[in-house]
């Protein structure tokens, strides 16, 4: 009998991982890829697998890379910044190939709905010549990620699974397959593959090079890459990618009268294009992300038939896209029933929760600094972050995780003074921890404040990596001098003691950590259950 469950397109994601037989999954928490791990942790013990959230992303791919080179297959998620983190350790593994299956999830946010950027993580895929798949709805997910360990194993190399927003945070029905078992211990036989000293690494990476068709041929014979020419209309020919083939096909009413090319393996189907392109007198890229196909077919000299898309303003150059969009693109006049229902919401900027300790954290260096001429604080990302509106006006910068202690680090060499950073305890144990170190060493004449909350409360209260004790050991054992690191719980009614202890550290020419050491409420509600 068919069995069917209605999952997210991230539980999609897991659950096919768990029945593809993975040993372990890993990841760092990071909107819209969370769900996925989320659904997985619970499930641990029940499929004897390891899942536990990492440090951070690059922490996280190179765990799942050990487990890979152990013969095991593993899953790491993250979001697509994450990416950015775990570059080093993802682009260098298509060099090292894998052994056990090893799928990196990661989920782009088109939009930025709740990101810094819009990056594109096909890129990274591309970057490190290894296959990408980009589901386009939640049973895709669940096949795909099944597919994509089988392919892992047979080419011997990680395989990115691209999500985006939609796809992650909405629901369906899912038909489900059989589970397979894990992997047996089986470490590899090859020394030089995971050991990339030059003389291996430009062995294993002229051979990757040398794949390359093999692998364009994989992409061009994909059940996931589909080429409709038959009985269509060839003035326009329509290349989409992933979701944004859905978008097309609601646009027309479901059955697209135009020669259409849906793609969701990379690398790119070369053969397939070059038919579609032959096929029709112009073509319309419309692509979730960069240009990436519209550029690749571009080419320098043009492709000698009119091509469409983000590059010439057809498709809106930036954000998410719709089946709004795709109608205006596709001239298809709006008759029917695709209105935003969010128009007539006036915008409002998130907020912290009642009760929050970053408020009054925020209170606090807010009186402590109205002293001074300059008021200008790094911080980081994190619920914290919201220290920007009124009337905390707290945050002045917000790059990258831990970019808040590395960048006040760099404004005290260039004299600025008072220099205030604010940073959450997940975020530091992410990336502030190696930017302290330096800190430490160089004495830099700045104040660090961790709020610790307990919890990576932003991305859903998950477990943090240090908290209380063993955070301030961490901050200690990384240099900080005992005199100058000051727990204070950052209360009302403890702001005047609280105030004079900030103050004494900020007018301290040298390095000073204040941790600011008060539970998430919204973490202690679900620590009560
Ligand atoms: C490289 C990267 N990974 C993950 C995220 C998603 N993310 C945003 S804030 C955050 C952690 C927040 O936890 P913490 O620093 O403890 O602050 P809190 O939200 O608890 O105040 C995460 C994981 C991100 N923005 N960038
Ligand atoms: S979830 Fe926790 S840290 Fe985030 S705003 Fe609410 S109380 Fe503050």
């Amino acid at each position: 009998m068919e069995v069917r469950e209605i999952l997210l397109g991230d539980e999609a994601v897991a659950l096919g991982a768990l029945h593809a037989g993975i040993s372990g999954a890993f990841g760092y928490p990071g909107t819209p890829s969370t769900e996925m791990f989320e659904y997985v942790e619970p499930l641990a013990a029940e499929y004897g697998i390891h899942a536990r959230w990492s440090a951070n992303e690059k922490v996280a791919y190179e765990e799942a890379l050990g487990m890979s080179f152990a013969g095991k297959r593993a899953i790491v998620s993250m979001k697509h910044v994450g990416l950015n983190v775990a570059a080093d350790a993802f682009v260098n593994s298509g060099v090292t190939g894998v052994n056990g299956g090893l799928v990196l999830m990661v989920a782009d946010d088109p939009g930025m709905h709740s990101s810094q950027n819009e990056q594109d993580s096909r890129f990274y895929a591309k970057f490190a010549a290894v296959p990408c798949y980009e589901p386009k709805n939640q049973q895709e997910c669940y096949d795909m990620v099944r597919e994509a360990f089988d392919v892992s194993e047979r080419l011997r190399l990680p395989i990115v699974l691209r999500m985006v927003t939609r796809l992650a945070h909405s629901r369906a029905d899912v038909v489900i397959g059989d589970r397979r078992p894990q992997n047996g211990l089986n470490p590899p036989t090859d020394k030089q593959q995971f050991t990339l000293l030059p003389t291996n690494a430009r062995r294993n990476w002229a051979a990757l090079v040398a794949r390359q068709g093999e692998i364009i041929g994989e992409s061009e014979a994909s059940r996931f890459n589909r080429l409709e020419l038959e009985g269509r209309d060839r003035k326009i020919g329509i290349i989409a990618n992933g979701v944004a083939c859905n978008y097309v096909r609601e646009a027309f009413g479901g059955e697209v009268p135009h020669a259409m090319l849906s793609i969701s393996r990379y690398p790119l189907p070369l053969g397939l294009i070059r038919k579609l392109i032959e096929a029709c007198e112009s073509i319309y890229v419309f692509e979730e992300g960069y240009p990436l196909i519209e550029e690749a077919i571009a080419g320098i000299n043009g492709i000698g038939k009119p091509l469409h898309g983000r590059s010439d303003g057809t498709v809106p150059a930036t954000g998410e896209l719709t089946p709004a969009i795709a109608m205006d693109v596709f001239g298809i006049g709006r008759t029917g029933g695709i209105k935003s229902t969010l128009g007539h919401v006036p915008g409002r900027p998130p907020k912290l929760c009642q009760g929050c300790s970053h408020a009054d954290s925020y209170t606090l260096i807010k009186e402590v600094l109205k002293d001074y001429p300059v008021k200008r604080t790094f911080s980081d990302i994190g619920c914290y972050t919201l220290g920007f509106y009124e009337p905390f006006d707290g945050v002045h910068s917000c790059v990258d995780m831990g970019a808040s202690v590395s960048m006040a680090k760099g404004a005290s060499h260039g004299g600025l003074f008072p220099v205030v950073a604010t940073i959450g305890d997940s975020t530091f144990m992410h990336s502030g921890m190696t930017g302290l170190v330096g800190a430490a060493r160089d004495n830099a004449n700045m104040t660090l404040c961790i709020l610790d909350n307990s919890s990576v409360a932003m991305t859903g209260t998950q477990e943090t990596m240090a908290t209380g004790d063993a955070l301030y050991n961490v901050v200690r054992g990384l240099g900080v001098p005992e005199e100058h690191i000051k727990i204070i719980n950052p209360l009302r009614n403890k702001m005047e003691q609280n105030a004079a202890i900030l103050k004494a550290e900020v007018e301290y020419r040298g390095l000073s950590v204040i941790i600011l050491r008060r539970i998430c409420v919204q973490a202690a509600r679900k620590a009560r259950g």
